[in-house]
């Protein structure tokens, strides 16, 4: 069982006054309309209508919060999140790239994304989700270079791959590492870009997604630190030189 399962609706914000006043880890999916960010999203937190796999792009243009920790799997969806016991957060951002919006929207999409993947301390990582058949869309790359200066880590999900065959999806992974392998600072050194492909349909990468966003959201150390925890409890629970000495 994934701690992304825990996953509850959090809050919606459409201004970034709003932005939750939260402290732990973020994690943000990018992506354009019809992409798969929604579906991917249900999947890797095992809930069909998490993240609302809309049949109409482009219609959401806020951003959503998901909570991990706060709530347990089973948990009754009308219980209560504890707010204190939240250890990060997922980030649905609008998807973009939707021919219909206007110039204004356009426009407050630009400053909503740009100035929250740019600014917001919070947030360690972006997932950027791409259809495998159309990777790195303009909008895509702008992703890329708003987020890229920070040095924060990028991990691309290239989705839709039952729609490849086995050549055209090896082929489609290859080129995407080399494109964001041509990525460079000024001295030459490479940025924290990763990619794998991806299928939500075909349940293809679910694994993959899942340990990496964990890893980048710091909830492995998470797992790890419990781990250690458990054991200096067992040990002083059995440990004879640690029962009063004075006795
Ligand atoms: N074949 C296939 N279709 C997918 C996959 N993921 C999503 N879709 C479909 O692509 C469309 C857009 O998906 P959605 O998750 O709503 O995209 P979003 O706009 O990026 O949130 C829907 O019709 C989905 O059923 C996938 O892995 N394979
Ligand atoms: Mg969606």
């Amino acid at each position: 069982m994934s701690k992304l399962w825990q996953a509850r609706f959090f809050t919606t914000v459409n201004q970034l006054q709003d932005l939750p006043s939260t402290h732990v880890p973020e994690i943000a999916f990018a992506g354009r309309s019809n992409a798969g960010k929604s579906s991917a999203i249900n999947i890797l937190c095992n809930q069909k209508g998490l993240a609302f796999a809309s049949k109409t792009p482009g219609r959401t243009q806020h951003i959503n919060f998901f909570s991990i920790g706060g709530a347990h799997v089973a948990q009754h969806r009308k219980d209560e999140t504890k707010v204190d016991e939240i250890r990060a957060l997922l980030v649905d951002l609008p998807g973009y790239g939707y021919a219909e919006v206007s110039g204004s929207a356009k426009l407050h999409w630009q400053r909503l994304l740009g100035d929250y993947v740019q600014q917001r301390e919070q947030l360690a990582a972006l997932v950027l989700i791409m259809d495998s058949r159309r990777p790195f869309t303009e909008l895509d790359i702008q992703m890329l270079e708003w987020f890229g200066p920070t040095g924060k880590p990028i991990h691309c999900i290239l989705t839709k791959v039952d729609k490849l065959n086995r050549n055209e999806s090896v082929n489609a992974l290859r080129q995407a590492k080399a494109f964001l392998d041509s990525y460079v600072d000024e001295d030459g050194v490479g940025f924290p870009f990763t990619v794998q492909l991806f299928s939500a349909m075909k349940r293809v990468g679910v694994e993959e997604a899942n340990d990496k966003i964990i890893q980048l959201l710091g909830l492995d150390q998470d797992l790890a630190a419990l781990d250690a925890l458990d054991a200096d409890q067992h040990a002083a629970d059995t440990d004879p030189a640690d029962t009063n000495p004075a006795e």
